[in-house]
């Protein structure tokens, strides 16, 4: 049908070609489970086994290996994607996939969605790079990829993380373009074109798919947000999702299927041009492990005069764990921390002083030599963090005003304060005497008019919470985290119209607004100079 309709195209324009369509494995069932990107069930007697396997990838392996490594999987573009068309002679691709310790069945349904869902003339060759896995899994993988052509197999004789597994990736590719992958992603159809083609018009563009989620318990496929994001970071050095600001909404006509511009990118999934790759630095070398150079690379590429997109055609899901199921040979915490100084000090200017202030132990941590980074940043001729600040992520909230109100939320007719007690998230919010001390009770109402300690937001969603304040990440999309403050003193949650109250009992509650002194809060300090953003 695909090919058909290719052959109409050309007969027509010679030049272009349509987005490849796979065709179904010829053992295609689709009863089996997981098959159209579904959730797997596991049934009770197999419960032990798999609780066993997920801790150690830190997710449901059971799962994946139960599945066929060919699964089919929902297409979640946007509609105008699908009649798009793109020059016959787009550029090939050499796709890296670095691993360490990875299950063999997701690290080849990796391999075999490339396969099956790519134009065979687009891909040159898929490279994995095995970063000394201590597993047994060598020698299948290594019997299993002989079939493929197109898959090399490369073995890091000592463990380098995934920063310099990924420059040995790299240095073995040959395509005019290198396409990064984790080692537990999906693509879905489509993927491929999109970046290629956006690489091929300006070799000064790193573009990344859009990420749907392949969930980590039943590896459901579907899609990771429902509205327009992109990449941002927070002054802990993380990277974060963010609402894409309404000017640059506009500019795209509201989602459609044109990139996206994004201040940074989550790390794992994108496409470069090889040459160019090479000019702006590839990666710093002396980051260990994982963490960092993700945060490191999108400031380069914007700093030096490229350009970092997602593109909403092309759409690839990643397994989102919540732990890191490897060892680090050294402190976890300490290796990322130097990753994320190297960054800071090589591009942050005096912005890096906003990092240690949120982090004082970061000021001591030996972060090694940076000035071979800091020469190819003069070599490079790159811009000021400042103007990255002003004209990539315009919407930032430097720490000093990120707090409309900041302090102990206090009632004063209880003189009893609002606490979030260190609890774990999804927690409830709690309550102390406001005699109290402690850094749990400092809390923020922020720009973006939420309630929060650190990351921790309160949250009025879960309708099995009897009224009670959950604590959650901040998502900084308002919905359940916005609150207004009210000249009463009301704290007045917006989405459900209820009023924090000091309750009865150990945690306060959300009541109808009433006029009644268990609704009145204050906090230490005002910032009347502050003003609240809006969210779009
Ligand atoms: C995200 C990125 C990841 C990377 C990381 C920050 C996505 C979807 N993922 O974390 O690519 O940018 O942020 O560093 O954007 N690995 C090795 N050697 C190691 C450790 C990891 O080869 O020592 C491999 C690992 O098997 C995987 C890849 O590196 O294929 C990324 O690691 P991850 O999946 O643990 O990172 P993730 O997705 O939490
Ligand atoms: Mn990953």
């Amino acid at each position: 049908m695909a090919d058909s309709n290719n052959t109409l195209l050309q007969s027509i324009n010679p030049n272009k070609r349509l987005i490849f369509q796979p065709t179904l494995p010829h053992n295609f069932n689709p009863n089996a489970i997981g098959e159209n990107g579904e959730s797997v069930i596991v049934p009770d007697k197999a419960k032990a086994e798999s609780d066993k396997l997920f801790k150690n990838h830190g997710f449901n392996q059971w799962a994946s290996d139960h599945m066929s490594l060919h699964r089919t999987l929902p297409d979640l573009r946007p509609s105008l994607c699908k009649s798009q068309v793109f020059p016959k002679d787009l550029p090939q691709t050499s796709v890296v996939i670095v691993f360490h310790n990875e299950a063999l069945s997701t690290l080849l349904r990796t391999v075999h969605s490339v396969l099956d869902r790519s134009a065979p003339d687009l891909i040159h060759q898929i490279i994995l790079v095995d970063d000394f896995s201590s597993i047994k899994g060598h020698d299948p993988l290594k019997k299993y990829i002989a079939d493929l052509k197109k898959v090399i197999l490369v073995r890091n004789p000592k463990r380098e993380g995934l920063i310099r597994s990924r420059i040995i990736g790299y240095s073995r590719a040959t395509a005019p373009i290198v396409t990064f992958l984790d080692a537990h992603c999906e693509v879905t159809i489509g993927w491929l074109e999109p970046l290629l083609d956006r690489v091929h018009q300006n070799r000064s563009v790193v573009v990344c798919p859009e990420i749907d989620v392949i969930d980590d318990k039943t590896f459901q496929y579907r899609a990771g947000s429902s509205g327009d994001i992109r990449g941002v970071f927070n002054w802990d050095m993380k990277f974060r999702w963010r609402l894409t600001p309404s000017q640059e909404q506009k500019r795209r006509n509201n989602y459609n299927v044109l990139f996206a511009r994004s201040p940074t990118m989550a790390g794992g999934l994108f496409a470069i041009d090889r040459q160019y790759f090479q000019e702006i630095g590839l990666y710093d070398s002396q980051m260990d492990i994982w963490g960092g150079e993700n945060l490191e690379l999108s400031f380069r590429i914007w700093q030096c005069g490229g350009q970092l997109e997602i593109m909403p055609c092309s759409h690839v899901g990643h397994v989102f764990r919540n732990v890191i199921p490897y060892k680090f040979p050294k402190d976890a915490g300490l290796t990322i921390n130097k990753n994320s100084v190297r960054t800071a000090e090589v591009w942050m200017d005096g912005y890096k002083e906003f990092v240690y202030q949120r982090q004082p132990y970061m000021r001591n941590i030996h972060f090694g030599n940076i000035t071979e980074r800091l020469e190819l940043r003069k070599k490079l001729q790159c811009k000021s963090f400042k103007w990255y600040l002003d004209h990539v992520f315009t919407d930032v909230i430097l720490p000093n005003e990120s707090a409309i109100a900041k302090g102990k939320v206090r009632n004063p007719e209880s003189e009893m304060c609002l606490n979030t007690l260190g609890r774990p998230k999804h927690a409830f919010l709690g309550l102390s005497p406001c005699a109290h001390e402690g850094k749990t009770m400092i809390i923020s109402l922020t720009v973006l008019n939420e309630l929060a300690m650190d990351e921790v937001c309160f949250d009025v969603s879960d309708h099995q919470s009897g009224g009670k304040i959950t604590l959650l990440d901040c998502h900084s999309m308002g919905g359940n985290q916005f609150w207004s403050h009210k000249k009463n003193g009301k704290l007045q949650h917006r989405d459900s119209g209820l009023c924090l109250d000091r309750g009865t009992g150990i945690n306060p509650v959300m009541q109808p607004c009433k006029d009644v002194p268990s609704q009145i809060w204050t906090f230490d300090n005002y910032y009347p100079n502050v003003k609240p953003r809006k969210l779009n």
